[in-house]
């Protein structure tokens, strides 16, 4: 599939997905949500893929649905079709791909958007960002998965404030909620992303794939139900080569190379 609203590329073990719409900060049409969603399948088929950047080309990173390609009426659209045919299977493929994700967040994240940004595992954020729950501004409420994400990563009250207000959150404030693990200035923001991106390329994929599963189901679960799904992973963990061969290594004082097995 050759893509018209996204970038797709690999290197180094590293998949990146731009969104390039950059004259609508990138507004999500149904076609680049679908490109998305191939792209995904790219990277969840191709072992030589380890880590996704998912970021934003221009000034922006995602500023959610395309409001024009929406339609006049309103009143006419079928929003449960369009959630369940194009936004459910790209934020849950991609919350749900056993490989780590970062946002290179290059710009503002707003609506959909920024529930993007929320179903990756880790944001790096360059200095001057937004982020916005736009959704209630045009009497809409959160969607693509922003309730269940951002209650977990600021708490209630702050994502309370931001799905009831659609305030701006700023840069400085966003790294004090949390919401983002690091901000960095526009010069090292590729660096500092593709940096991690590599150590994260370089680690034990299956314990990785494991390790969000096992953190994702540690949010909503009891700790009796979590203490035995950790023991299940620890167990499959234990017997990987990747185990073995990085205890080896700690003892010959060499660093692992992990293959996947
Ligand atoms: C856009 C957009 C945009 C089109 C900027 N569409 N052109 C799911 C399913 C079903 C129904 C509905 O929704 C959903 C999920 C959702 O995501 S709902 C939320 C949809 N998104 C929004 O409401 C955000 C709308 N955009 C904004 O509020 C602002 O553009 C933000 C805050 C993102 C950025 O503000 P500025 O930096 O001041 O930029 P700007 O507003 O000047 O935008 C630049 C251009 O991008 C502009 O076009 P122009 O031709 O005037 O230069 C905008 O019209 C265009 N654009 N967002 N979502």
């Amino acid at each position: 599939m050759s893509y018209q609203s996204i970038d797709y590329e690999v290197q180094d073990h590293i998949a990146t997905i731009a969104l390039n719409r950059p004259e609508t900060l990138n507004a999500l049409t149904n076609g680049m949500m679908a490109e998305i969603v191939d792209a995904l399948k790219q990277v969840e088929r191709n072992r030589d893929v380890r880590t996704l950047v998912l970021t934003g080309r221009g000034r922006g990173f995602c500023s959610g649905q395309d409001l024009k390609a929406l339609g006049e009426k309103p009143a006419e659209r079928d929003i449960a079709e369009h959630l369940d045919r194009y936004y459910h299977p790209l934020i849950k493929r991609l919350a749900n791909l056993e490989k780590p994700t970062i946002a290179m967040v290059n710009g503002v994240a707003a609506g959909a958007g920024m529930s993007l940004a929320l179903a990756c595992d880790l944001r790096i954020a360059v200095v001057g960002v937004r982020f916005s729950q736009t959704f209630v501004r045009i009497g809409l409420v959160p969607d693509s998965g922003s309730s269940y994400f951002l209650p977990r990563l600021i708490g209630p009250a702050r994502a309370l404030e931001m799905a009831m207000t659609g305030m701006m959150v700023d840069d400085e404030t966003a790294l004090q909620w949390g919401l983002i693990n690091r901000l960095v200035t526009d010069e090292q923001l590729q660096k500092e992303t593709y940096d991690l991106a590599r150590t994260l390329a370089s680690g034990p994929p299956l314990a990785l794939g494991m390790i969000k599963r096992e953190m994702a189901y540690g949010a909503s679960h009891g700790l009796d139900q979590v203490l035995e799904r950790e023991k299940d992973f620890q167990v499959r963990a234990a017997q990987t080569a990747d185990h073995q061969t990085a205890v080896e290594a700690f003892f010959a004082k060499k660093s692992p190379v992990f293959r996947g097995q």
